[in-house]
């Protein structure tokens, strides 16, 4: 069985940035609806649902035909939105400098990595998600995914990512995506980003 966890701080604690209404309900019915459609398909498979849900993603074409669609999807929404929720936080964190030197050897500055990361999820057509990632390289790379498709199918390992579909932003911002996208920085745990690097 795959579990949501519940949020580090209360749904009210990311405003002004992202309001406390779209917090309670990404997290208790669009996250939690993921996880549910995500044991409801693998419950005739109860092998699966004891594997780890990295190794589902990255493997997808292993998987039973009748049950590809459902982890791709619903899978990925558990895994993309336990990453995105867990690297949020309402007090701002700096980047530590074993990051900042890895996005300067990357990118050439944290000036062009955020520009180019904004840029990317401000680009998504539709529902999506921007994601920062290392490659088999060890590289990092901005990786835009639609829907919810999982970096991890493509061979990269998602470390910080932003949700881009309407319902992470629409109530307070509308239309206005990239100011959500620019406001987003602000509460982002890059020690959290630090930690998912390095594991
Ligand atoms: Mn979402």
């Amino acid at each position: 069985m795959f579990v949501r966890k519940d949020l580090k701080f209360d749904f009210n604690a990311l405003e002004p940035f992202i309001d406390a209404q779209t917090m309670e309900i990404h997290s208790t019915k669009h996250h939690q609806g993921y996880v549910n459609k995500l044991n409801a398909a693998l419950e005739d498979h109860p092998d699966l649902l004891e594997k780890p849900l990295e190794q589902l993603l990255t493997n997808l074409n292993e998987l039973p035909e009748e049950v590809r669609t459902a982890v791709r999807n619903s899978g990925g929404g558990h895994h993309n939105h336990t990453l995105f929720f867990n690297h949020l936080t309402p007090t701002k964190v700096e980047v530590p400098s074993q990051l900042m030197e890895k996005i300067e050897a990357d990118f050439g500055s944290y000036e062009d990595f955020s520009q180019d990361f904004a840029t990317a999820a401000a680009s998504v057509f539709g529902s999506g998600w921007a994601f920062l990632c290392v490659d088999s390289n060890n590289k990092l790379v901005i990786q835009t995914q639609a829907n919810q498709d999982s970096p991890l199918s493509d061979g990269l390992k998602p470390i910080m990512g932003i949700d881009v579909w309407e319902h992470a932003y629409y109530l307070h911002y509308q239309n206005r995506r990239p100011e959500y996208i620019q406001n987003f920085f602000n509460v982002i745990d890059w020690n959290i980003v630090l930690e998912n690097l390095n594991s």
